[in-house]
């Protein structure tokens, strides 16, 4: 299997740290984004948004990070993605973080590392406030769970977990949310969880 992409890319890192905890090996292919390869029409044929990370499996091509998670995970048998009910769990938590946790995320991204040093503080006030508003539902939800999900790692941890590596790089309000942080430093210094880490 061909995964284009590129470690600069959290998306593309949930990927990575996937593959690596299922011991997937991937035909790696970089996409430079800063050369803009990603709108180029050839890699336009295969991902139509010119965003990595797209995985290409013969003739099956999957673009959307969490889509593709849940492609590799289905090679086999694993915890990560039973075959039971709690696979909805999953990906409840899948939908909430590519709707809710990553929206603030991405303006604190746009503001923090792409505003030309002129990051507007309006928006990085509201980001703030909404990511702090959904920190607190995932800390809640940890208060009696391990990981995300419950008792066992799975793809929602991969998922959901990405951005917590930019509470550093990102200033992330998580002050106070011991929940988030007992899950978190545990999940980050596993093998698989340090490749969710920004380089
Ligand atoms: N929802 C998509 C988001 C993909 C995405 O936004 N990728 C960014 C990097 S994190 C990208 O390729 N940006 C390049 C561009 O927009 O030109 C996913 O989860 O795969």
């Amino acid at each position: 299997m061909k995964l284009y992409t590129n470690l600069f890319s959290p998306n593309a890192r949930k990927v990575h740290a996937v593959a690596n905890e299922l011991g997937i090996e991937l035909e790696i292919h970089t996409v430079d984004l800063r050369a803009g390869e990603q709108r180029a029409p050839e890699y336009l044929a295969l991902n139509p948004n010119g965003k990595v990370p797209t995985l290409v499996d013969g003739d099956t091509v999957v673009w959307e990070s969490n889509a593709i998670i849940c492609y590799l995970a289905g090679q086999g048998d694993t915890d990560l993605w039973p075959k039971s009910a709690k696979r909805y769990d999953i990906l409840r938590w899948m939908f909430w973080e590519s709707n809710h946790l990553t929206n603030p995320l991405n303006r604190l991204f746009g503001q923090k590392f792409f505003s030309g040093g002129n990051p507007d503080q309006v928006i990085i006030e509201r980001a703030t406030k909404d990511f702090r508003k959904y920190a607190e539902v995932l800390d809640a939800n940890l208060a009696n769970n391990a990981y995300v999900t419950g008792d066992t790692l799975t793809l929602a941890d991969f998922a959901v977990g990405v951005a917590f590596g930019y509470i550093g790089p990102l200033e992330l309000p998580v002050e106070g949310l011991g929940n988030i942080h007992r899950w978190w430093d545990a999940f980050s210094t596993t093998e698989s969880g340090k490749i969710l880490l920004p380089g």
